[in-house]
């Protein structure tokens, strides 16, 4: 088979966000969109990828296997000499981090926009993840970007058949060279590690339930995104729950018209199911399965915030911390600081990065970090460097086993024992760009200026000073690689903190997203959306948030 050079001019805007590029399906379709980033990503790899090995899949959605058709040919014609790709497309982000770094290449490429709708109407993504299995740091996104901007041509082997259903080796020979595709099981390897990691009979017998205790009834959702075959094998299979146990375990090129984001209002279906059923514990996925929601009997809910504290706080129960030991933990800058009390408690080391997952790696490879988390629903370890919706689950569910207790008790211990930090987050997407913009700009000025440390600001019954305002930065303590402006931030003398920042994840328009934390020592039993709304108010008033952007309510609560 031969290669050919094709000319191309450059699209605009193929700059990666928080996490990969993600537009609309209608974008990645425009002539030659798609092939340009592909031969950028390849670029931006150097001299390293001739005669390298890439793994590539993605969550299912619409244009997946397209795409993954399309990587074979442009590697090809590039120098790749092998690539693993998951069956029919399909890898978990997890997966792919995982088997990175099982099989040791030189990167992958994940296809997903993550917990955006799918289908012809809605959302694609391409995401590059490094030898590591993490997502690529920002030094190399922005040489993707620019490769973009500037390129001429690309590299493909048209004629290259391969066939993706189908597991097994695939040998082709391109200009004279060996190309090998290898359509790997999209489960095995991840199955495996999930094996290793958690005690898995303990994990049985607690959905099993024995003598001494009746079964413990779980319901897992993979809101029809790609953690469908993955929870088929571990809860169904090695776990022994039955199909009852699992709902929308088959992933869908349009999620089935879900909103495949695991939280309280695209969710609704598990947490309704969950609240009249007869549920000890419920979890949901995203798309692209890194996200993670977990509730308890009745719908109990755990924030993300919550649910990284208490994790830290019992990772003593899981066989792979106890051959490890645990170094350390991190959250993002908006996450709650629930975790940092446990960290303090235990002496651990503690680190504040910015929004993204691909911030932790550094600190994980470095030995510094062992457990993570994003109030956005993103729970982790070092044992991928991706954020892993399942592991969350499994891990909740070992500390259950091992405890004894229900979701309720343990986070009503939790918080007598450390108090609790309310947090809420209300997003208002698909804003129009420039009236939020300008809103970002006014309020940095508002809050860096001389005298806003220091002010008092009143709501209801309370008031509340600021001790300390800015627009977040952060220096990578492995690198000294320093990312500026990622999110505004007032902090009060009570430790309570007011975040505001643009989404970088959405496919058109803003999205602005209001973070609110508060610690209280010893009111923890509260609703959250009540405990807060004073801190809301005082938010809103300074942001002038309805006034820039129309919105007298937000799109989502969580
Ligand atoms: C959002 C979340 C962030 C998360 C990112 C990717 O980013 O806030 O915490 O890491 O999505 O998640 P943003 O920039 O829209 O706020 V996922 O599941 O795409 O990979
Ligand atoms: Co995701």
């Amino acid at each position: 088979l031969s290669a050919v050079t094709v000319p191309t001019v450059p699209h605009e805007g193929q700059k990666p966000g928080t996490s990969g590029l993600r537009k609309k399906v209608k974008v990645f379709l425009q002539e030659n969109y798609t092939e340009n980033f592909i031969q950028s990503i390849i670029d931006a790899l150097g001299k390293d990828v001739v005669g390298s090995t890439l793994v590539v899949g993605g969550d299912g959605r619409y244009l997946v296997k397209e795409v993954v058709d399309l990587i074979i040919k442009i590697s090809a014609a590039n120098g790749v000499s092998r690539l693993l790709v998951g069956q029919n497309g399909i890898l978990s982000t997890p997966a792919v981090s995982c088997i990175i770094r099982k099989y040791k290449t030189l990167g992958g490429i994940v296809l997903t926009a993550s917990h955006n709708p799918g289908g012809i109407d809605n959302d694609f993504g391409i995401k590059y993840n490094c030898s590591n299995g993490g997502p690529a740091p920002d030094q190399t996104t922005n040489e993707i970007y620019k490769l973009t901007t500037a390129i001429k041509e690309y590299k493909i082997v048209p004629e290259l058949k391969c066939a993706i259903d189908k597991i097994g080796v695939q040998n082709f020979t391109v200009e004279g060279k060996p190309f090998v595709v290898e359509v790997i099981d999209s489960v095995r390897d991840y199955v495996d590690y999930m094996k290793e990691i958690f005690d898995f009979p303990l994990i049985k017998r607690l959905i099993q339930g024995s003598e001494q205790r009746k079964p413990f009834n779980v319901l897992i959702d993979s809101m029809n995104g790609v953690t469908g075959p993955y929870v088929q094998r571990v809860f169904v299979e090695e776990l022994g729950a039955s199909e009852k146990n699992v709902r929308r375990v088959v992933p869908l090129e349009d999620f089935g018209g879900a909103h495949p984001d695991p939280n309280l209002t695209y969710a609704a279906d598990l947490v309704n199911a969950v609240k009249s059923g007869d549920y000890d514990f419920g979890a949901a996925f995203d798309g692209d399965g890194d996200r993670n929601m977990i509730i308890g009997r009745g719908a109990f809910f755990v924030t993300p915030s919550d649910s990284l504290a208490v994790l830290a706080n019992n990772l003593h129960h899981i066989p792979y911390f106890q051959r490890t030991g645990v170094r350390g933990f991190a959250r993002s800058m908006p996450t709650a600081a629930a975790v940092d009390r446990v960290a303090a408690a235990k002496g651990q080391e503690m680190f504040e990065v910015p929004t993204g997952w691909k911030y932790f790696g550094n600190l994980m490879d470095a030995g510094r970090l062992s457990l993570c988390g994003e109030e956005s629903f993103g729970t982790g370890s070092d044992h991928v460097r991706e954020k892993d919706g399942l592991w969350a689950a499994l891990a909740w569910l070992s500390v259950l086993a091992a405890t004894g207790k229900s979701v309720e008790d343990i986070l009503k211990s939790h918080w007598a024992e450390f108090g609790r930090n309310y947090f809420t987050r209300y997003d208002y997407e698909e804003c129009a760009s420039d009236p939020c913009n300008e809103m970002m700009q006014v309020l940095e000025k508002r809050i860096t200026e001389p005298g806003f440390v220091g002010s008092a600001h009143d709501s209801a019954d309370k008031t509340y000073v600021v001790k300390l305002a800015d627009n977040f930065s952060y220096m990578d303590p492995i690198d000294q690689s320093v990312s500026m402006k990622q999110g505004l931030r007032i902090i009060f003398e009570d430790g309570s903190r007011i975040v505001m920042r643009l989404s970088g994840t959405g496919s058109s328009g803003a999205t602005v997203r209001l973070y609110i934390d508060s610690y209280e020592a010893k009111n923890v039993v509260g609703d959250a959306q009540v405990m807060l709304r004073p801190l809301i108010d005082v938010a809103l008033q300074l942001s002038q948030l309805p006034q820039y952007t129309g919105r007298d309510a937000p799109t989502v609560i969580t």
